[in-house]
């Protein structure tokens, strides 16, 4: 009880310090005109120690099928179509199908949020204005083309597991306990450039209860969210929709982790991941690949990381 209570006073304080610390967080450590972020962690070195952890031959999945019906934030929408078929061409009658797809593909089913998905009014990282980057044709700064490929060494922190459940609750949020709890569990630890996945559980709703799903989720705090800056991440992700917990605690706060990665750390998120395959085998530590679409002016991207150990 005591411990919950210093772990929401430390939260109220970073929330408040973040405030306070409003115009300090720019330029950011890799420079003004830095568009990369935390990508810039991804060096020869972290490729090499991704390298050493594959020794089973074992390869995950982590994308979830991209499908109609899926759960979808707000008011984004997703719709794929087979317009007709083409053809014949040719003698030997060669038949071909395409599809269109419409939505906010950046920001739908598993997705990477990018460096100009979130600011803080209107400034965004490294400062840049969105009024002045954001155009109707695609962002002019901190476009997702700018990420480039991410492999890493990547911890899985099952916090289910950790708390004895099959899922934790919405709007729970893990506690730096937990965090701390979670590594001893797993015997790891979290390094520099690192991507970061906690499984919640909260995953085992999808396609199945997207109305408990969308409503809320369990998730990280601002006080684990400072852990993880620290510990000079490049990226947090989870099986939820938001990776924080919603609602946050303090309930005259939106998406404030979100503000904390992005914008004021350059460090990604992503969302919507199939962490129950990891969890599933005990697999805390592997190697992570990722490579955003190459979308120009783009927020976020959708896509199919993996893990291989
Ligand atoms: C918002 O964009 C508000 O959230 P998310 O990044 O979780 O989709």
């Amino acid at each position: 009880m005591i411990r919950t209570m210093l772990t929401t006073a430390t939260a109220m304080l970073v929330a408040a310090a973040l405030v306070v610390a409003q115009t300090t967080w720019y330029p950011s450590r890799w420079g003004a005109d830095d568009q990369r972020g935390a990508g810039n962690r991804m060096t020869a070195a972290k490729v090499l120690e991704a390298k050493n952890l594959i020794t089973r031959g074992q390869t995950y999945q982590l994308g979830r099928v991209y499908e109609s019906g899926m759960p979808i934030f707000g008011t984004r929408h997703y719709s794929l179509r087979i317009p007709k078929v083409f053809g014949p061409n040719g003698a030997n009658q060669m038949f071909y199908h395409d599809e269109i797809i419409s939505g906010e593909l950046g920001q739908i089913g598993t997705q990477f949020d990018g460096l100009g998905h979130v600011g803080i009014g209107d400034l965004f990282y490294n400062g840049n204005r969105g009024s002045e980057f954001a155009k109707a044709e695609g962002l002019t700064k901190l476009g997702v083309e700018n990420v480039g490929a991410l492999v890493t060494r990547g911890v899985l922190l099952d916090i289910a597991a950790f708390k004895g459940v099959p899922m934790l609750e919405g709007g729970y949020e893990i506690t730096l306990a937990d965090l701390e709890g979670a590594l001893r569990r797993e015997n790891v630890t979290i390094r520099s450039g690192d991507v970061v996945l906690f499984h919640t559980g909260w995953g085992s709703l999808w396609m199945k209860d997207n109305v408990r799903f969308n409503q809320s989720a369990p998730g990280i705090g601002l006080a684990v969210g400072q852990y993880l800056v620290d510990h000079e991440i490049t990226m947090a992700g989870s099986d939820t929709w938001a990776v924080e917990a919603v609602p946050n605690p303090d309930a005259s706060l939106a998406f404030p982790v979100h503000q904390l990665l992005i914008p004021r750390n350059g460090i990604y998120i992503f969302e919507n991941l199939a962490t129950e395959v990891l969890a599933r085998d005990n697999a805390y530590e592997f190697a992570f690949f990722f490579a955003p679409l190459r979308l120009k002016g783009a927020t976020g991207s959708p896509g199919n990381p993996l893990a291989v150990r």
